[in-house]
């Protein structure tokens, strides 16, 4: 652990009133505040104003706890009891102001990619699985979350001007709405403006697909190497995953930046009102359809496919709104099935329960 740390102010790692506010229904005065900086299996690095610690949670947490939700995440600020220079014990999880989460197909859980985040930049890269949609994707997760989304292009070197503009215009044309930075860090390209939006004490998640470039931004802003990336030589289309744990690092200048793995799967959940905000444009439409309960799949008297077929609104926008909504409809469905499953083991339980007492 890097004991070689600066006395820092716990505001300057993002503690702010929405936070204090939580602490101060808490009567245990041994406890004290700290943030989870990373996580390696279930060991936790926490960072108070005075140091870093290693940490675990409490038996009582590990044995209450009924989901991944309940576990501590990247970002989380907890309370925790120190215990020597080195090692505290985590207590509780203060309320989340914003959380990022992904539902992976085929699982029901939820995965809190990290928490506590006040911008998330969603980046690609020409060279990889480049497409649209999968923005699309990622901002109706930010959204959901709460979360101001930026897209990133990065690896502009690696293509024409002329390419550039197109793509360009193609996500500023489907995303009206977002900010948009265009970088390289061959070139440094977009660097120094990407560097003036980072703000002390406010909190960034990079996100994206492997070797579209997170940890090399983050090192390029860093203005050192804090994280290992992959090689360009070695670096082929299919790529290995590099960075193999979320971190949070705090720059110099005061942001604090989470990097992640890249991600395979980002199945969206719950995240209506995400796909709501990222798909304004079909929602403001629907109010013109015919029926109330148009599905804007076959209709007649529906605005949405009227603005489709006379190319309006983006056939492949269109497109990617009714399969996220399906998938959003899918997730809620393996919910319910979830509460079900839970009701039927909770029967069980009293069940046996009555049959004890009467033995
Ligand atoms: N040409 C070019 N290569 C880049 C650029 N940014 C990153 N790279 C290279 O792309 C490869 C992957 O970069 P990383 O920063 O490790 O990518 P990552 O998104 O962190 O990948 P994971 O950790 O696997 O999720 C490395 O070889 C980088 O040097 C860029 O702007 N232009
Ligand atoms: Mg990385
Ligand atoms: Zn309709």
């Amino acid at each position: 652990m890097n004991k070689n740390i600066k006395k820092i102010n716990l505001k300057d790692i993002g503690y702010n009133d929405f936070f204090e506010n939580s602490c101060v229904s808490v009567a245990n005065s041994n406890l004290s505040p700290a943030r989870i900086i990373a996580e390696h299996k279930g060991l936790y690095i926490l960072r108070n104003e005075i140091s870093e610690f290693s940490a675990k949670i409490t038996g009582k947490m590990m044995f209450t706890a009924s989901s991944r939700e309940d576990f501590p995440a990247v970002g989380d600020w907890v309370l925790i009891k120190i215990l020597d220079e080195e090692q505290a014990i985590i207590h509780e999880i203060l309320p989340r102001k914003t959380v990022l989460a992904r539902k992976s197909a085929g699982k029901s859980d939820t995965q809190i990619i990290a928490s506590n985040i006040d911008t998330a930049f969603i980046i690609q890269s020409p060279d990889r699985d480049y497409n649209l949609n999968r923005f699309e994707r990622y901002l109706s997760l930010v959204e959901s979350g709460n979360i101001k989304p930026v897209i990133v292009l990065n690896k502009t070197d690696l293509i024409s001007e002329s390419d550039l503009d197109i793509r360009l215009s193609k996500i500023k044309n489907r995303f009206k709405n977002t900010d948009i930075y265009v970088t390289s860090i061959v070139t440094g390209k977009g660097i120094s403006d990407f560097q003036k939006s980072i703000k002390q004490g406010f909190t960034y998640c990079f996100i994206g697909s492997s070797g579209v470039g997170k940890s090399s931004i983050i090192n390029m802003l860093a203005g050192k190497n804090l994280i290992k990336t992959g090689e360009i030589s070695s670096h082929t289309n299919r790529g290995k995953h590099i960075t193999a744990h979320r971190e949070l690092f705090i720059l110099e200048n005061g942001g604090l930046l989470i990097d992640n793995p890249g991600m395979r799967e980002i199945g969206v959940l719950d995240s209506e009102i995400g796909i709501k905000n990222v798909f304004s444009e079909i929602y403001e439409l629907s109010k013109k359809c015919k029926f109330l309960d148009c599905t804007h799949i076959n209709e007649s008297g529906c605005a949405v496919l009227m603005a489709t077929n006379s190319c309006a609104l983006d056939k492949d926008k269109y497109d990617n709104y009714i399969k996220l909504l399906k998938e959003n409809e899918y997730n809620s469905m393996t919910k319910f099935e979830k509460r079900e499953k839970h009701r039927k083991f909770d029967k069980l339980v009293k069940t046996a329960k009555k049959q004890i007492k009467k033995i």
